[in-house]
């Protein structure tokens, strides 16, 4: 074990006094502190076990060192973050990356490290060795009906292996589409896709939901079967109740304003989750917050007055998950700090004062509206994040104690150094 509770509580000891100095100051403040605290101790964002190892670029590679080498190494990174932030409770695992061979054994060291299993997700977008057809040109939009069946039985597999670990939900991200005009009949296309969604559909089980994720571009640069949020939502609606639309941060034009699209993605009852992450131009998996920190805010803002508005719980209600990979920084700093900039959004939206906006929008009052808004979101919680995550055991300052610690380093004692992730 890396990391005890007492390797923990010597990094806050060094750090109360002047924690408890920051925290005082800002409570003093704060008309609703309980409230605020017990949300952000509930809390937890899903680790994407592919977000675990150094990710990779259509022009190279630099892995890291001491990089989880099976799905149990996985497991034990998500636990070290889990110990570090308390906010990292859940794994979401991709197939065939993550096959758990045992998974009661899988189950057990997850279940000891505090690890739920979030939402599994299917890869139809490589071939494996030994698949019968290529997904060259698409996989359940494609023409050829037995690629479809393929890449529906994969899915249902991945279901499978979902249901043998506890997992609630199936995310489908499709790499689908085309390049050039007049490769693909677009109608056909997206009815191939919704057929096999169908399929899919039909073997999910009753407690479970279907996420469909869409992409604006890339791998394609043409067309994307599923390039947006209206089409997305309108595969989940014709898909039926247990079908929800899935936001990846990244996954838009650029200047989308995303806010919107999550306050009317709830408003329909068919917002499923996040993949959140940041980016300048397009999907760059960046570390949440790292450049559009307002926007996260922005989302945040929509999202608790869309979920209050529909009693909806705000810990256990969406898929909040990452989805982030690139390759410069240790990859678990970067999950830690994702996690961070998360909760700290949160924590300013929870402080948005709901009822003087509600007046202002009312009275068209817009000096007042953004006065609102940007008070919030130019407080520092970072002492109340903290302050939640110490009440239930984490580190004051978990990049802080990752580095003195040099728990990277440990990692590669244990692993050595040449280690390859799987993964993008
Ligand atoms: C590719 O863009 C992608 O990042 C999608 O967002 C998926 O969610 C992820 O890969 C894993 O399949
Ligand atoms: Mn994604
Ligand atoms: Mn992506």
């Amino acid at each position: 074990m890396i990391l005890n509770k007492q390797v923990v509580d010597q990094h806050n000891n060094q750090l109360l006094d002047k924690h408890k100095r920051n925290f005082t100051h800002l409570s003093s403040d704060i008309t609703h502190l309980d409230y605020i605290l017990e949300k952000l101790q509930q809390f937890q964002i899903a680790i994407p076990s592919w977000a675990l190892g150094t990710g990779g670029t259509r022009f190279g590679r630099f892995s890291g060192a001491g990089e989880p080498g099976n799905l149990e190494q996985k497991l034990e990174d998500v636990g070290l973050l889990h110990a570090l932030n308390k906010s990292s409770g859940a794994i979401s695992l991709h197939i065939p990356w993550d096959i758990p061979t045992d998974a009661d054994k899988i189950k057990q060291l997850a279940g000891s490290l505090g690890i739920a299993f979030d939402a599994v997700n299917s890869n139809t977008f490589q071939d494996q060795p030994h698949q019968a057809y290529s997904y060259k040109h698409g996989s359940l939009h494609h023409v050829d009906p037995r690629v479809r069946k393929q890449a529906v039985d994969h899915n249902i597999e991945v279901i499978n292996y979902g249901k043998s670990l506890g997992s609630k939900a199936l995310t489908v991200w499709l790499a689908d589409g085309s390049s050039f005009p007049g490769q693909l009949n677009f109608r056909e296309a997206f009815q191939n896709t919704l057929a096999s969604l169908q399929e899919i559909y039909h073997h999910l089980p009753e407690d479970w939901k279907l996420f469909v994720e869409y992409k604006a571009f890339e791998p394609h640069f043409y067309s994307t079967t599923i390039g947006d949020w209206g089409q997305s939502l309108l595969l989940a609606n014709k898909l039926g109740p247990k079908a929800y639309t899935l936001v990846d941060l990244g996954h838009h034009l650029p200047n989308a304003n995303i806010e919107q699209i999550v306050s009317l993605l709830l408003m329909e009852k068919k917002l499923g989750g996040f993949h959140f992450n940041d980016s300048k131009y397009a999907d760059d998996d960046l570390t949440a917050g790292s450049i559009k920190p307002y926007q996260l805010f922005l989302i945040f803002n929509e999202l608790i007055d869309g979920m209050d508005l529909h009693g909806m719980d705000h810990a256990s209600g969406l898929g909040w998950m990452i989805d982030a990979s690139h390759n410069l920084k240790d990859p678990l700093i970067d999950l830690l700090q994702s996690v961070e900039a998360i909760k700290i959004a949160y924590a300013q939206a929870l402080l948005v004062d709901r009822e003087a906006l509600k007046k202002a929008q009312q009275s068209n009052d817009i000096v007042k509206a953004q006065e609102l808004l940007q008070d919030a979101f130019r407080t520092d919680v970072r002492a109340l994040v903290a302050e939640a995550r110490l009440r239930m055991g984490g580190a004051i300052d978990p990049v802080q104690l990752f580095q003195e610690n040099e728990i990277r380093s440990q990692l590669i004692a244990e692993r050595g150094v040449n280690t390859v992730a799987t993964g993008l």
